[in-house]
């Protein structure tokens, strides 16, 4: 497979300042992420790990201006309502850390689905991050920009970089919480997977994975448990990664994500981000695995599912899930690079 630099810190394009352009890709949890332990600095209960993709990235652009307010556009129109407000919030963040004052347009493109569980802050985020710390003159490595972008959304930290990647939760509250969860690449390098995302519906989510999150933290019987055997999971799944053992991280993915999903439908009110459709993809991956080959589902806080197997395997795989009639698409996605600085031009 194709060398992917591991961190932005030296990115091949210099950024004039008061000017960049970032690209950065969505990324999956094969442990996930699921409950905040400090709300204002994201720091998260427990550690989680990811593979970033190589399909729908985020192209943002962040020039600073003497305008009086922050101008946002993404994809092709004003940025309105909460989603605006969380990009300007992030803004206010960055020219703290800049002590600098001065507005920025931000110009944002998301080539995939918005809100629809298939990580679109974490590559918006990521790309925000990466492009705001250059235009405001931050000189920051790739462990600093995790940081920053985990401001923005937690598994935007993991999207700074390509890759398989760990996002440590950290240890303690306050300022030793914040410097101690970061994300990091773990090799893995002999590994090419496949990541087929089965698209059953592209719209935006009714609930956003935020508030679920809360939601379950605060009144699921089950958080406990699973975030107690996501430890474990982590652990387990290091391992796999360490040893190039493609069955054994589909495995602890699948538990994963379902336990995590066993959460949420405990919550009070219950919340259920699985349709029928995604049953339905869920038991072909099933079959697909009696058939003999090993192909393993993950889902985030969306009704989508994404089934990790090897590539030689992912033809068969997505022709399974498109068989199983129109209420499906398929995508299949690889191992994607972390976030980095362009130029216009290329974008
Ligand atoms: C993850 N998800 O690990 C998990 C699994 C969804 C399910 O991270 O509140 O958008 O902005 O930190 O990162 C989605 O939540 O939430 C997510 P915030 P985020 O990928």
């Amino acid at each position: 497979m194709t060398t992917l630099p591991a961190s932005p810190a030296a990115p091949a394009v210099a950024a004039r300042e008061g000017e960049a352009v970032a690209v950065a890709h969505p990324n999956i949890a094969l442990v996930k992420y699921w409950g905040k332990r400090d709300e204002a600095l994201f720091l998260p209960v427990t550690g989680s790990l990811s593979m970033t993709l190589d399909i729908f990235p985020t192209t943002t652009s962040v020039r600073l201006t003497d305008a009086g307010a922050d101008a946002v556009e993404f994809n092709g129109a004003p940025a309105t309502g909460a989603a605006g407000a969380k990009i300007e919030k992030f803004l206010e963040l960055v020219r703290a850390k800049a002590g600098r004052t001065e507005r920025a347009a931000v110009v944002t493109h998301n080539a995939g689905p918005t809100g629809a569980g298939l990580a679109s802050s974490a590559s918006g985020f990521a790309a925000l991050a990466t492009a705001a710390a250059a235009a405001y003159g931050l000189d920051y490595d790739g462990r600093a920009l995790s940081r920053l972008a985990r401001r923005g959304s937690g598994s935007a930290s993991r999207s700074i970089f390509g890759g398989f990647v760990v996002w440590h939760a950290g240890e303690g509250e306050g300022e030793a919480g914040d410097l101690s969860s970061f994300a990091e690449p773990i090799g893995g390098d002999e590994l090419d997977p496949a990541l087929v995302v089965a698209v059953v519906a592209a719209g935006a989510k009714a609930v956003s994975s935020r508030d679920a999150m809360r939601q379950t933290t605060a009144t699921s019987p089950l958080y406990r448990p699973w975030a107690e055997s996501s430890v474990t999971d982590l652990a387990e799944m290091r391992a796999a990664v360490a040893r190039g053992d493609l069955p054994a991280i589909g495995e602890i993915a699948e538990r994963n994500a379902l336990g995590m999903h066993a959460t949420m439908l405990a919550a009070r009110p219950g919340i259920r981000y699985m349709s029928p459709h995604s049953l339905s993809v869920l038991d072909a991956v099933l079959a697909l695995r009696t058939d003999g080959v090993a192909a393993y589902a993950t889902m985030d806080a969306g009704p989508n599912v994404k089934i990790l197997c090897a590539r030689a395997d992912a033809p068969r795989v997505a022709a399974a899930v498109d068989a199983l009639g129109d209420f499906v698409t398929t995508r299949t996605a690889h191992i994607g690079p972390g976030a980095y600085l362009t130029t216009d031009a290329e974008r």
